[in-house]
């Protein structure tokens, strides 16, 4: 069995920060369970674009509010606490936290990641700057 908490996570390489967002995996590729479970802070007022071409991944909001646009066709849905999206079509998409506070969603992501990901930026691309409130 495997036994963690977010506090294990924290400034190890299983926290990612990057300017939108800050993920800290919780389960990675090595645990071997087939999928990869991650804590993820959306900064307050940020736009990002994102394509995960090779995973799917399913977002559940445990914190905050937003939106998610899926680029096909412009459609946008709200996010709030409760809400899950699933990427089932790998779909491009652009997620917003509002301004004010962040928004947190637990996320897992099929096949998992491995952690390396996050250094060649695959399918996540920043559109605007944090421009947290
Ligand atoms: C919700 C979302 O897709 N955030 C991007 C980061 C991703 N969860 C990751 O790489 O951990």
């Amino acid at each position: 069995m495997i036994v963690k908490h977010l506090d294990d996570t924290l400034g190890t390489d299983a926290e990612v920060d990057t300017p939108n967002w800050t993920s800290r995996r919780l389960l990675l590729k090595k645990d071997g369970m087939g999928y990869s479970v991650h804590d993820t802070l959306i900064k307050a007022g940020t736009e990002t674009q994102m394509e995960y071409r090779n995973h799917l991944e399913a977002v559940y909001c445990i914190e905050g509010e937003g939106e998610i646009e899926t680029v096909a066709d412009g459609k946008v849905h709200p996010i709030r606490v409760g809400t899950i999206y699933a990427l089932d079509q790998h779909d491009a998409h652009i997620l917003r936290a509002n301004k004010g506070s962040h928004m947190r969603m637990v996320c897992v992501f099929n096949p998992p990641v491995t952690g390396e990901e996050v250094h060649d930026e695959t399918g996540a691309y920043p559109l605007t700057d944090n421009a947290a409130a």
